[in-house]
């Protein structure tokens, strides 16, 4: 089948500085010479060397008529982004210059590009893996600095090569198997059975083991933690969230029952992403909005990473504060905030602080910003205890990632516990080779068409 030429704007819509328009393929730069006059020349002048920039105008070949004055950069295959001849047009920014030009390139025969095609070329030729191609992805779209590193660490292929030796390893132990497997007993090879099985159990099994845990520990540097304010109605959750988000997000007002939906805003702590959630004040209530509302809150209380549980401290403790002080007892994640810290004491903070004496207790006035620094602080100390986030790897797996690794632990894990007896080797055989697919399929040597599309479809067109 013969490569198409693929072509896209890869530049943001909107005016701006330069955009350029990207082609990639055989014919790249064919088509490219069809429009493109060299400045001091003619015709255009059709030797084009690989890596160079070159000044001139855009023509459109039927009225001869000049679009734009761009630089042009070649780069020849194998020696591009995509391993394919490509020509990037630099021309000035404009939403219809660009599409214009662009036209004139699918006239010449380039096909428009599919979102992610350009690094989908990458990964089918071999120059990027499957976990490249996602950290490019993830460069694009990291709304915080930790989620920036994590994809850069990935972008160099290093979650490639910790596939791969774990692979070599497994591959190691399998062929070991099939050795016994074809000469059985004879050969004392049950030594080599053991030796295969020791170097599962001692080089295998740790290093997956590692992955998941900082899959598991870490994750939040990629996606972000879910924090959510909890508490009865009118202790101040929505005005607590406007103050650690720096607006006035959610309504205020001293009417209990105001919040009724689940309110989130993101915002950057430290450069860790934090996805912040009000919710409506739990109570007992009749009314049919306010009742689903707090059937959201129980739910977003779960679904949370870190549990903001908030009290009135001018208040006595009530039935409300109570079923709260239950849902964070039993080992969530969660700080205790004592509200209006500004009125005097009601008497709630000293019974709550007994309920839960192992969690950590901030006092604030949301009203007043007071203790903001300090909530803030322990926010992050939650979740990021005491490691120091610039100086530890990187190297996190994502969700996808994670599930393949799993499934490969437990296939390892099923070869480990079997029983010695007839057919044994038999069934370890069948779940290294499992093992060996599932573990293939981070990288993408093991092609899953759905991973791939799913990989893919997270792109914008023009990468
Ligand atoms: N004195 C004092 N008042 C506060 C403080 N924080 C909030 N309030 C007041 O308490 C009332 C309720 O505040 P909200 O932020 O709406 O409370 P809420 O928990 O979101 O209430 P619901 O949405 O009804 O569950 C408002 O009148 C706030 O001004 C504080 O730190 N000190
Ligand atoms: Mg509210």
């Amino acid at each position: 089948m013969r490569t198409s030429t693929i072509a896209a704007i890869a530049t943001p819509p909107g005016s701006g500085g330069i955009g350029i328009i990207k082609i990639s393929g055989p014919q790249a730069v064919a088509i490219a010479s069809a429009l493109f006059r060299r400045a001091g020349t003619v015709e255009g002048g059709r030797e084009y060397r690989s890596h160079r920039l070159y000044h001139g105008n855009i023509v459109d070949p039927r009225s001869s008529e000049t679009v734009d004055e761009v630089l042009l950069s070649v780069m020849r295959a194998p020696h591009s982004y995509t391993c394919e001849d490509v020509v990037e047009i630099n021309s000035h920014s404009g939403g219809l210059l660009l599409q214009r030009i662009l036209k004139l390139v699918l006239e010449q025969g380039a096909r428009l590009a599919e979102p992610g095609e350009f690094t989908l070329r990458a990964f089918t030729s071999g120059r990027i893996d499957l976990t490249q191609a996602e950290a490019v992805a993830d460069l694009i779209n990291a709304r915080s600095e930790s989620a920036l590193k994590v994809a850069a660490a990935q972008l160099d292929g290093e979650m490639g090569r910790q596939i791969g030796a774990l692979r070599d390893s497994i591959e190691r132990a399998l062929s070991m198997m099939y050795a016994c497997m074809d000469f059985g007993d004879e050969h004392g090879l049950d030594d080599t059975i053991q030796e295969g099985l020791v170097l599962l159990q001692e080089n295998v099994m740790p290093a997956l083991e590692k992955l998941v845990r900082r899959y598991e520990e870490r994750r939040y540097l990629r996606s972000g933690i879910r924090v959510v304010i909890a508490g009865r109605p009118n202790v101040g959750k929505s005005t607590l969230m406007n103050r650690l988000v720096g607006h006035d997000r959610a309504i205020v007002t001293p009417v209990p029952g105001t919040t009724r939906d689940i309110i989130d805003h993101q915002f950057v702590l430290k450069g860790v992403c934090v996805i912040l959630v009000d919710t409506a004040g739990i109570r007992q209530s009749n009314d049919p909005v306010e009742r689903i509302g707090i059937q959201r809150a129980r739910k977003a209380i779960r679904d949370a990473d870190l549990v903001l549980a908030l009290f009135d401290a001018s208040l006595p403790i009530n039935e409300e504060d109570l079923e709260l002080v239950e849902m964070v007892r039993a080992g969530r994640p969660a700080i205790v905030v004592f509200n209006k810290s500004d009125l005097p004491p009601g008497g709630a903070a000293e019974k709550i602080g007994k309920a839960v004496p192992h969690l950590r207790r901030v006092a604030v006035s949301a009203l007043y910003e007071r203790g903001i620094e300090e909530l803030k602080d322990a926010i992050l100390q939650a979740v990021v205890g005491d490691r120091d986030l610039d100086s530890e790897s990187k190297l996190i797996p994502n969700q996808r990632q994670a599930e393949a690794l799993r499934a490969t632990r437990q296939a390892i894990q099923r070869a480990l516990a079997g029983v010695p007896e007839t057919r044994w080797v038999e069934t370890i055989v069948q779940e290294l080779e499992l093992a060996l697919e599932r573990l293939g399929e981070i990288t993408g040597k093991v092609r899953s068409e759905d991973a791939i599309e799913r990989i893919f479809s997270h792109f914008c067109i023009g990468k």
